[in-house]
Protein backbone atom coordinates (compact mmCIF):
# COMPACT_ATOMS: atom_id res chain seq x y z
CA UNK A 1 0.00 0.00 0.00
CA UNK A 2 3.47 2.18 -0.41
CA UNK A 3 1.68 4.21 -3.01
CA UNK A 4 -0.75 5.84 -1.02
CA UNK A 5 -1.10 9.40 -1.94
CA UNK A 6 -2.65 9.86 2.36
CA UNK A 7 1.26 8.81 2.88
CA UNK A 8 1.72 12.65 2.01
CA UNK A 9 -1.26 13.60 4.10
CA UNK A 10 -1.08 15.96 7.31
CA UNK A 11 -3.71 13.60 8.47
CA UNK A 12 -0.81 10.73 8.32
CA UNK A 13 1.09 12.64 11.01
CA UNK A 14 -1.69 14.22 13.23
CA UNK A 15 -2.86 10.63 13.25
CA UNK A 16 0.54 9.16 14.41
CA UNK A 17 -0.87 8.34 17.75
CA UNK A 18 -4.14 6.35 16.36
CA UNK A 19 -1.95 4.88 13.58
CA UNK A 20 0.41 3.37 16.39
CA UNK A 21 -2.39 1.72 18.30
CA UNK A 22 -3.73 0.20 15.28
CA UNK A 23 -0.86 0.00 12.57
CA UNK A 24 0.56 -3.80 13.44
CA UNK A 25 -3.19 -4.82 13.84
CA UNK A 26 -3.60 -3.61 10.46
CA UNK A 27 -0.44 -4.89 9.30
CA UNK A 28 -1.10 -8.15 11.19
CA UNK A 29 -4.47 -8.65 9.23
CA UNK A 30 -2.92 -7.71 5.93
CA UNK A 31 -0.46 -11.13 6.39
CA UNK A 32 -3.36 -13.06 7.29
CA UNK A 33 -4.14 -15.87 3.95
CA UNK A 34 -7.60 -15.40 3.54
CA UNK A 35 -10.41 -13.72 5.81
CA UNK A 36 -12.05 -16.20 8.08
CA UNK A 37 -14.15 -15.74 11.70
CA UNK A 38 -10.86 -14.83 13.32
CA UNK A 39 -9.89 -12.28 11.07
CA UNK A 40 -13.00 -10.78 11.77
CA UNK A 41 -12.64 -10.92 15.20
CA UNK A 42 -9.19 -9.13 15.20
CA UNK A 43 -10.72 -6.66 13.17
CA UNK A 44 -13.41 -5.75 15.32
CA UNK A 45 -10.53 -5.56 18.30
CA UNK A 46 -8.83 -2.86 16.27
CA UNK A 47 -11.71 -1.32 15.35
CA UNK A 48 -12.54 -0.73 18.89
CA UNK A 49 -9.20 0.22 19.35
CA UNK A 50 -9.42 3.20 17.62
CA UNK A 51 -12.64 3.94 19.14
CA UNK A 52 -15.21 4.21 16.27
CA UNK A 53 -17.54 3.03 18.65
CA UNK A 54 -19.46 0.18 18.72
CA UNK A 55 -22.60 1.31 16.39
CA UNK A 56 -20.17 2.20 13.54
CA UNK A 57 -18.02 -1.17 13.96
CA UNK A 58 -20.82 -2.81 13.55
CA UNK A 59 -22.05 -1.20 10.99
CA UNK A 60 -18.42 -1.65 9.06
CA UNK A 61 -18.36 -5.64 9.63
CA UNK A 62 -22.23 -5.88 8.24
CA UNK A 63 -21.80 -4.39 5.48
CA UNK A 64 -18.77 -6.45 4.78
CA UNK A 65 -19.78 -8.77 1.17
CA UNK A 66 -19.34 -12.20 2.07
CA UNK A 67 -17.93 -13.67 -1.17
CA UNK A 68 -14.80 -11.30 -0.07
CA UNK A 69 -11.91 -13.12 0.48
CA UNK A 70 -8.48 -11.00 0.37
CA UNK A 71 -7.76 -8.72 3.30
CA UNK A 72 -6.30 -6.43 1.59
CA UNK A 73 -9.34 -5.99 -0.81
CA UNK A 74 -11.18 -5.84 2.53
CA UNK A 75 -8.96 -2.80 3.56
CA UNK A 76 -9.49 -0.83 1.11
CA UNK A 77 -13.14 -2.06 1.43
CA UNK A 78 -13.79 -0.56 4.95
CA UNK A 79 -11.56 2.60 4.30
CA UNK A 80 -13.80 3.07 1.66
CA UNK A 81 -16.60 2.66 3.86
CA UNK A 82 -15.10 4.89 6.61
CA UNK A 83 -14.20 7.60 3.87
CA UNK A 84 -18.34 7.44 3.28
CA UNK A 85 -19.77 7.86 6.58
CA UNK A 86 -17.15 10.75 7.06
CA UNK A 87 -18.51 12.43 3.72
CA UNK A 88 -22.14 13.64 5.53
CA UNK A 89 -23.97 16.52 3.61
CA UNK A 90 -22.63 20.05 3.50
CA UNK A 91 -24.94 21.53 5.93
CA UNK A 92 -26.33 24.93 4.25
CA UNK A 93 -23.76 27.75 5.52
CA UNK A 94 -24.70 30.59 3.44
CA UNK A 95 -21.64 33.10 2.53
CA UNK A 96 -21.63 36.77 3.29
CA UNK A 97 -19.26 40.02 3.86
CA UNK A 98 -18.53 40.00 6.81
CA UNK A 99 -18.35 36.45 6.94
CA UNK A 100 -19.89 35.62 10.80
CA UNK A 101 -18.17 32.84 12.13
CA UNK A 102 -19.41 31.99 15.57
CA UNK A 103 -17.75 29.63 17.46
CA UNK A 104 -18.62 27.49 20.51
CA UNK A 105 -17.42 24.12 22.86
CA UNK A 106 -16.36 22.91 26.60
CA UNK A 107 -13.85 24.31 28.43
CA UNK A 108 -10.61 24.04 27.25
CA UNK A 109 -10.97 22.25 24.03
CA UNK A 110 -8.82 25.00 21.73
CA UNK A 111 -11.58 27.22 21.20
CA UNK A 112 -9.26 30.37 20.96
CA UNK A 113 -6.52 28.89 19.56
CA UNK A 114 -8.38 27.71 16.47
CA UNK A 115 -9.78 30.90 16.11
CA UNK A 116 -6.05 32.05 15.74
CA UNK A 117 -5.03 29.32 13.43
CA UNK A 118 -8.42 30.12 11.46
CA UNK A 119 -7.65 34.16 11.34
CA UNK A 120 -4.05 33.20 9.95
CA UNK A 121 -5.02 30.89 7.37
CA UNK A 122 -7.69 34.23 6.38
CA UNK A 123 -4.94 36.76 6.44
CA UNK A 124 -2.50 34.93 4.49
CA UNK A 125 -5.20 35.04 2.25
CA UNK A 126 -5.22 38.73 2.60
CA UNK A 127 -8.51 38.82 3.91
CA UNK A 128 -9.15 41.44 7.20
CA UNK A 129 -10.08 39.66 10.18
CA UNK A 130 -11.12 40.77 13.22
CA UNK A 131 -11.90 38.85 16.77
CA UNK A 132 -14.34 38.98 19.10
CA UNK A 133 -13.97 38.60 22.57
CA UNK A 134 -16.70 37.29 23.44
CA UNK A 135 -14.84 35.19 26.28
CA UNK A 136 -15.39 38.04 29.15
CA UNK A 137 -15.13 35.53 32.10
CA UNK A 138 -11.30 35.91 32.67
CA UNK A 139 -9.19 38.64 32.27
CA UNK A 140 -6.60 36.42 30.67
CA UNK A 141 -8.98 35.22 27.89
CA UNK A 142 -9.38 38.96 26.53
CA UNK A 143 -5.64 38.67 26.77
CA UNK A 144 -4.54 35.24 25.11
CA UNK A 145 -6.93 36.59 22.06
CA UNK A 146 -4.82 40.01 22.15
CA UNK A 147 -1.94 38.01 21.70
CA UNK A 148 -3.56 35.63 18.88
CA UNK A 149 -4.79 38.43 16.96
CA UNK A 150 -1.32 40.20 17.04
CA UNK A 151 0.11 36.92 15.84
CA UNK A 152 -2.26 36.05 12.99
CA UNK A 153 -2.59 39.46 11.42
CA UNK A 154 -6.34 39.84 13.33
CA UNK A 155 -7.49 43.33 14.84
CA UNK A 156 -9.37 42.09 18.03
CA UNK A 157 -12.43 44.23 19.33
CA UNK A 158 -12.83 43.22 23.66
CA UNK A 159 -14.56 44.68 26.29
CA UNK A 160 -13.30 44.17 30.13
CA UNK A 161 -13.83 41.29 31.79
CA UNK A 162 -16.78 40.89 33.16
CA UNK A 163 -18.73 42.68 30.30
CA UNK A 164 -21.90 40.89 28.54
CA UNK A 165 -20.18 39.02 25.20
CA UNK A 166 -23.67 39.79 23.74
CA UNK A 167 -22.05 43.49 24.08
CA UNK A 168 -18.89 42.73 22.54
CA UNK A 169 -20.53 40.74 19.30
CA UNK A 170 -22.62 43.63 19.02
CA UNK A 171 -19.75 46.20 19.43
CA UNK A 172 -17.70 44.25 16.72
CA UNK A 173 -20.75 43.40 14.21
CA UNK A 174 -20.84 47.26 13.91
CA UNK A 175 -16.77 47.34 13.69
CA UNK A 176 -16.51 44.70 11.16
CA UNK A 177 -19.17 46.66 8.45
CA UNK A 178 -17.69 49.95 9.28
CA UNK A 179 -14.07 48.52 8.90
CA UNK A 180 -14.82 46.31 5.62
CA UNK A 181 -14.02 43.21 7.45
CA UNK A 182 -13.95 39.95 5.36
CA UNK A 183 -14.51 37.78 8.42
CA UNK A 184 -14.72 38.24 11.82
CA UNK A 185 -14.47 34.90 14.43
CA UNK A 186 -16.13 34.89 17.31
CA UNK A 187 -14.46 34.05 20.88
CA UNK A 188 -16.86 32.58 23.30
CA UNK A 189 -16.32 31.20 26.76
CA UNK A 190 -15.81 27.72 27.39
CA UNK A 191 -19.24 26.11 28.58
CA UNK A 192 -20.57 23.20 29.93
CA UNK A 193 -22.79 21.48 27.60
CA UNK A 194 -25.47 20.88 30.61
CA UNK A 195 -25.55 24.23 32.22
CA UNK A 196 -28.74 25.78 30.98
CA UNK A 197 -27.65 29.31 31.76
CA UNK A 198 -24.43 28.81 30.12
CA UNK A 199 -26.24 27.56 26.69
CA UNK A 200 -28.84 30.71 27.27
CA UNK A 201 -25.75 32.86 26.88
CA UNK A 202 -24.68 31.52 23.97
CA UNK A 203 -28.64 31.61 22.06
CA UNK A 204 -28.62 35.34 22.90
CA UNK A 205 -25.02 35.62 21.28
CA UNK A 206 -26.41 34.31 18.65
CA UNK A 207 -29.67 35.91 18.59
CA UNK A 208 -27.76 39.21 18.89
CA UNK A 209 -25.83 38.47 15.69
CA UNK A 210 -28.55 37.63 13.75
CA UNK A 211 -30.60 40.35 14.47
CA UNK A 212 -27.80 43.10 13.40
CA UNK A 213 -27.06 41.39 10.03
CA UNK A 214 -29.40 39.23 8.49
CA UNK A 215 -28.00 35.86 7.55
CA UNK A 216 -25.20 35.73 9.97
CA UNK A 217 -24.00 34.08 11.79
CA UNK A 218 -22.78 31.99 8.35
CA UNK A 219 -21.31 29.41 10.49
CA UNK A 220 -21.90 28.04 13.75
CA UNK A 221 -18.42 25.84 14.38
CA UNK A 222 -18.40 23.44 17.56
CA UNK A 223 -14.92 22.39 18.85
CA UNK A 224 -14.39 19.36 19.90
CA UNK A 225 -11.38 17.74 21.98
CA UNK A 226 -10.37 14.69 19.91
CA UNK A 227 -8.89 12.61 23.40
CA UNK A 228 -12.27 13.00 24.62
CA UNK A 229 -12.91 10.33 22.15
CA UNK A 230 -16.64 8.92 21.83
CA UNK A 231 -18.01 11.45 24.47
CA UNK A 232 -17.85 14.15 22.41
CA UNK A 233 -20.96 13.08 20.82
CA UNK A 234 -22.86 13.99 23.77
CA UNK A 235 -21.47 17.73 24.46
CA UNK A 236 -22.41 17.88 20.47
CA UNK A 237 -25.77 16.84 20.56
CA UNK A 238 -26.57 19.70 23.31
CA UNK A 239 -24.51 22.34 21.47
CA UNK A 240 -26.52 21.28 18.35
CA UNK A 241 -29.94 21.64 20.01
CA UNK A 242 -28.97 24.56 20.95
CA UNK A 243 -27.61 26.98 18.09
CA UNK A 244 -27.68 24.81 15.11
CA UNK A 245 -24.01 23.72 14.63
CA UNK A 246 -22.97 23.97 10.70
CA UNK A 247 -19.89 22.31 11.01
CA UNK A 248 -17.21 20.54 13.41
CA UNK A 249 -13.66 20.74 14.28
CA UNK A 250 -11.92 18.52 15.90
CA UNK A 251 -8.66 19.77 18.03
CA UNK A 252 -6.00 17.93 19.36
CA UNK A 253 -6.06 14.96 16.98
CA UNK A 254 -2.27 14.74 17.41
CA UNK A 255 -2.60 14.03 20.98
CA UNK A 256 -4.72 11.11 20.97
CA UNK A 257 -4.91 7.35 19.79
CA UNK A 258 -8.80 7.13 19.85
CA UNK A 259 -8.79 9.32 16.59
CA UNK A 260 -11.13 6.75 15.24
CA UNK A 261 -14.09 8.63 17.17
CA UNK A 262 -14.49 10.87 14.41
CA UNK A 263 -16.02 8.47 12.57
CA UNK A 264 -18.49 7.63 14.99
CA UNK A 265 -19.30 11.09 16.02
CA UNK A 266 -19.79 12.04 12.38
CA UNK A 267 -21.97 9.15 11.56
CA UNK A 268 -24.43 9.90 14.89
CA UNK A 269 -24.71 13.62 14.27
CA UNK A 270 -24.65 14.19 10.40
CA UNK A 271 -22.28 17.47 10.93
CA UNK A 272 -19.57 17.98 9.02
CA UNK A 273 -15.95 18.32 10.06
CA UNK A 274 -14.67 21.61 8.35
CA UNK A 275 -11.29 21.43 10.30
CA UNK A 276 -8.89 19.24 12.41
CA UNK A 277 -5.79 20.93 14.83
CA UNK A 278 -3.18 19.01 14.85
CA UNK A 279 -0.78 21.01 17.00
CA UNK A 280 -0.61 24.16 19.16
CA UNK A 281 0.90 26.03 16.41
CA UNK A 282 -0.94 28.73 14.36
CA UNK A 283 -0.40 26.78 11.39
CA UNK A 284 -1.11 23.47 12.90
CA UNK A 285 -5.02 23.37 11.56
CA UNK A 286 -6.08 21.45 8.55
CA UNK A 287 -9.03 20.90 6.39
CA UNK A 288 -10.81 18.07 7.34
CA UNK A 289 -10.54 15.47 3.87
CA UNK A 290 -12.75 12.39 4.44
CA UNK A 291 -10.33 10.10 2.26
CA UNK A 292 -7.67 11.30 3.47
CA UNK A 293 -8.79 10.77 6.84
CA UNK A 294 -9.68 7.46 6.28
CA UNK A 295 -6.78 6.04 4.27
CA UNK A 296 -4.29 7.26 7.07
CA UNK A 297 -6.48 5.29 9.62
CA UNK A 298 -5.94 1.97 7.41
CA UNK A 299 -2.72 2.25 5.84
CA UNK A 300 -0.09 -0.20 7.71
CA UNK A 301 3.00 1.07 7.05
CA UNK A 302 4.53 4.42 6.33
N1 LIG B 1 -1.77 19.31 20.94
C1 LIG B 1 -2.69 20.22 20.65
N2 LIG B 1 -3.03 21.13 21.57
C2 LIG B 1 -3.98 22.04 21.27
C3 LIG B 1 -4.65 22.04 20.01
N3 LIG B 1 -5.55 23.04 20.02
C4 LIG B 1 -5.44 23.64 21.22
N4 LIG B 1 -4.50 23.05 21.99
C5 LIG B 1 -4.10 23.40 23.37
O1 LIG B 1 -5.20 23.28 24.23
C6 LIG B 1 -5.11 24.20 25.31
C7 LIG B 1 -6.39 25.00 25.44
O2 LIG B 1 -6.53 25.82 24.30
P1 LIG B 1 -7.46 27.11 24.26
O3 LIG B 1 -7.47 27.56 22.86
O4 LIG B 1 -7.11 28.08 25.31
O5 LIG B 1 -8.86 26.43 24.62
P2 LIG B 1 -10.26 27.16 24.84
O6 LIG B 1 -11.30 26.22 24.35
O7 LIG B 1 -10.24 28.50 24.25
O8 LIG B 1 -10.31 27.24 26.43
P3 LIG B 1 -11.34 28.09 27.33
O9 LIG B 1 -11.49 29.41 26.68
O10 LIG B 1 -10.69 28.15 28.66
O11 LIG B 1 -12.62 27.31 27.36
C8 LIG B 1 -3.89 25.06 25.00
O12 LIG B 1 -2.80 24.60 25.75
C9 LIG B 1 -3.66 24.82 23.52
O13 LIG B 1 -2.32 24.99 23.13
C10 LIG B 1 -4.28 21.02 19.05
O14 LIG B 1 -4.81 20.91 17.93
N5 LIG B 1 -3.31 20.15 19.43
MG1 LIG C 1 -10.70 30.35 25.05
Amino acid sequence: MADYPALFSPFVTGLRKTREAIADRIARLLGRPGIDESLLQELEETLIIADLGMPTVRRLLDAIPPSMIDPAELLRFLEQQVAALLSVPETSTTSGRPHVVLTAGVNGVGKTTTIAKLAHRATREGQRVLLAAGDTFRAAAIEQLHIWGKRAGAEVVAHQPGGDPAAVVFDALQAAQARGVDLLLIDTAGRLHTKKNLMEELKKIQRIVAKNLPGAPHESLLMLDATTGLNAAVQAREFHQAIGITGLILTKLDGTAKGGAVVGIVTELQIPVRYVGLGEGITDLQPFSASAFAAALFTADT
